[in-house]
């Protein structure tokens, strides 16, 4: 927690910038227990048609445990090399004054980590979580994107609606898969992940830079949605169109996760040009 920062300057952070309608908490998502190797072909058939699947017990307490420490290595600034270290903006400038132990709670993300990590690069590389990826994707995944959410206790702020392929210049046909693994309990208090199962199958969102590049808060289909609690090791899929977000870590317990991004070997890539005209709103007769 921070102890070190002017009091008003916490309240600040911790204000809500967003309607508390924005999500539901009354709605939990199904999931299977058993770890990746429990994943049937019916599984993978519910992914396509749902757009997300959810192994509870997907990594082993000494799995987190090892991961965790990797992760609190370069939030630590132990690598002399690594500099993707994210401050939640709200407190940054005074990231100076902090703890070490407040620093840790004042990180909001860390990314491409995974050639300064071996512990986290594993993780990306776990055999158990690529052959999933592989029968998700339909072909060998390659990693393209690592990073870390840490949403910080009181502070952690929202990640908004959006769908991943707005941020990827990748064909709109393209099977983009996430893997998220919870390292911390991920709850409802504590900002788990929130989706619109299905949505993945409604095409492209204009998205629009709000608090976040992002979908509209008045696009969201608010009445679907359905929470991810997850225990530590918990690994949930989703597939690169379906709407997503987490609210704010009201708690103040941690919730640190990993989301590691696959696309097909195969893949073509797009400009940004091409990206932006099927998710950006420039020019569209939309309003937000
Ligand atoms: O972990 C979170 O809070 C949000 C992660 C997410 O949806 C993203 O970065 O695309």
């Amino acid at each position: 927690m921070l102890k070190s920062i002017d009091e008003e300057v916490l309240k600040a952070a911790q204000a809500i910038p967003y309607p508390a309608e924005l999500y539901r908490f009354d709605a939990v998502a199904e999931g299977l227990w058993g770890g990746f190797a429990a994943v049937t072909d019916e599984h993978v058939q519910r992914f396509h048609e749902q757009g997300y699947l959810v192994v509870h017990d997907a990594f082993s307490p000494d799995e987190v445990q090892e991961t965790s420490e990797g992760l609190l290595y370069l939030m630590d600034g132990e690598h002399p090399d690594f500099r993707g270290v994210q401050f939640e903006p709200k407190v940054v400038k005074h990231k100076s004054a902090f703890s070490a132990e407040e620093r840790r709670d004042a990180i909001r993300k860390i990314f491409r980590f995974v050639e300064y990590e071996p512990r986290l690069k594993a993780m990306s590389e776990h055999a158990g979580l690529l052959a999933v990826a592989q029968r998700l994707i339909g072909e060998k995944p390659t990693l393209f994107q690592d990073m870390a959410l840490i949403k910080p206790p009181m502070i952690g702020s929202e990640k908004p609606w959006h769908q991943d392929c707005a941020y990827f210049n990748l064909p709109l046909e393209t099977t983009v898969v996430a893997a998220w693994i919870a390292l911390d309990e991920a709850t409802p208090d504590n900002g788990c992940m929130h989706i619109i199962p299905g949505s993945h199958r409604e095409g492209p969102m204009v998205h629009f830079k709000r608090r976040d590049w992002q979908i509209c808060d008045t696009h969201v289909p608010v009445h679907r949605d359905v929470m991810v609690p997850l225990k530590p090791g918990g690994c949930l899929f989703w597939h690169g169109l379906l709407y997503h977000g987490t609210p704010a870590n009201r708690s103040n317990l941690r919730r640190r996760a990993l989301q590691f991004h696959y696309s097909p070997e195969s893949s073509e890539s797009l400009t940004t040009g091409e990206r932006m005209e099927i998710f950006g709103s420039e020019g569209k007769d939309v309003d937000c």
